[in-house]
């Protein structure tokens, strides 16, 4: 066994997932990823039932490689989205914004492969110990909601605490950010942020372009007394629900902000009063690429960055590498 085998398995080319961006993920970037050699995953986000069921069908008309759905579980449709993964015959579920717990068995019982977002060591362990396949460990860094640890910090403590795989995601947009989630312990990683700009994903055109112009201080997490913290990009939406925060506004003034929000960017392109979510490396990200060439180029760049950690272990003891050599090593 080694690490990357549960990607074998699942019948992967690369240990690579597709966040699950909700109104985002579609049948159209998820097929474009697993064709590509990745898992792409369909987003429930916020959907009703029946929009899922739709994309679940539409995704298998596209691609024959394996795919996911991710369920986010403030979803109000969440028991009936459960139940649909199971009747559709998914194969691979993830979630995020809360715990899995009370589905896990049904799950499990379908033969899914169940991997959790998980935001702490506490949350992994409890994931664990109730049967998931593997966690996804997400920084803050990250686009939409987020917990409070970042990327390089929570995934070692994870890769420590569980037996499980452990799948890095968060801040993550080329091969050196995979190189470096490797380096921590992780097994694979999820990107999210990065397949924003695919020429698949059917975003509006408005939100490419804000992605692709961003710059590195441009996001801001909004929503922190809500309790379900959010990071977007700055704009008029954003310095809103800032104002709210600083006049210690009541709670229900951020739930009439963020209705629909999302929506407005994503299939509107409203990107002044729409909530454009995305991550910290959005500064990164500069190219309009199809999801082919950008997992190629990502696991390109990847191995580059393991060839170089290769020679930075001569350049840092080069005494060491010497006497290496001298005894033939
Ligand atoms: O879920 C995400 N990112 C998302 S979901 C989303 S849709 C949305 N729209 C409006 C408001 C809120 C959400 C946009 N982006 N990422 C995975 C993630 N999960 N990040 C953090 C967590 C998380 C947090 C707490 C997972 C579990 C958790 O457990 C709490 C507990 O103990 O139950």
């Amino acid at each position: 066994m080694n690490r990357f085998d549960f990607f074998y398995q699942l019948g992967l080319k690369y240990p690579l997932f597709q966040g699950g961006m909700a109104w985002i993920a579609d049948s159209s970037l998820a097929a474009a990823v697993s064709n590509a050699g990745g898992l792409g995953i369909i987003a429930a986000g916020t959907a009703p039932p029946q929009y899922v069921r739709e994309q679940i069908r539409q995704v298998k008309q596209l691609t024959d490689k394996p795919f996911g759905v991710n369920i986010m579980l403030l979803n109000e449709f969440t028991d009936q989205i459960a139940d649909l993964v199971c009747e559709e015959g998914v194969k691979v579920v993830t979630t995020g914004a809360g715990s899995p717990g009370k589905y896990i068995k049904k799950w499990k019982e379908n033969g899914i492969t169940v991997i959790p977002v998980v935001p702490s060591v506490a949350m992994a362990r409890r994931m664990e110990k109730e049967g998931v396949d593997a966690v996804i460990a997400e920084g803050g860094e990250s686009g939409g909601h987020v917990g409070e640890l970042t990327t390089m910090a929570l995934v070692p403590q994870v890769v420590d605490a569980v037996k499980i795989p452990v799948i890095a995601a968060g801040g993550i947009a080329d091969g050196r950010g995979i190189a470096a989630a490797l380096m921590l312990g992780a097994s694979g990683v999820q990107l999210g942020t990065r397949f924003l700009v695919a020429k698949e994903c059917t975003v509006h055109r408005n939100y490419k372009e804000r992605v692709l112009k961003a710059k590195d201080t441009d996001t801001v997490v909004t929503g922190r007394p809500t309790g379900h913290p959010v990071r977007i990009l700055k704009n008029k939406l954003a310095r809103k629900f800032l104002d709210l925060e600083r006049n210690c506004a009541p709670l229900e003034e951020y739930e009439t902000l963020g209705v629909g929000a999302l929506r407005r960017a994503v299939q509107e392109g409203d990107i002044e009063y729409g909530s454009v979510m995305a991550g910290q490396i959005a500064g990164l990200v500069k190219e309009e690429k199809s999801c082919r060439e950008i997992i190629e180029e990502l696991f390109a760049q990847t191995m580059d960055c393991l060839r170089r950690a290769r020679d930075l272990e001569t350049d840092l003891y080069p005494d060491l590498a010497d006497k290496g050599q001298e005894v033939g090593q």
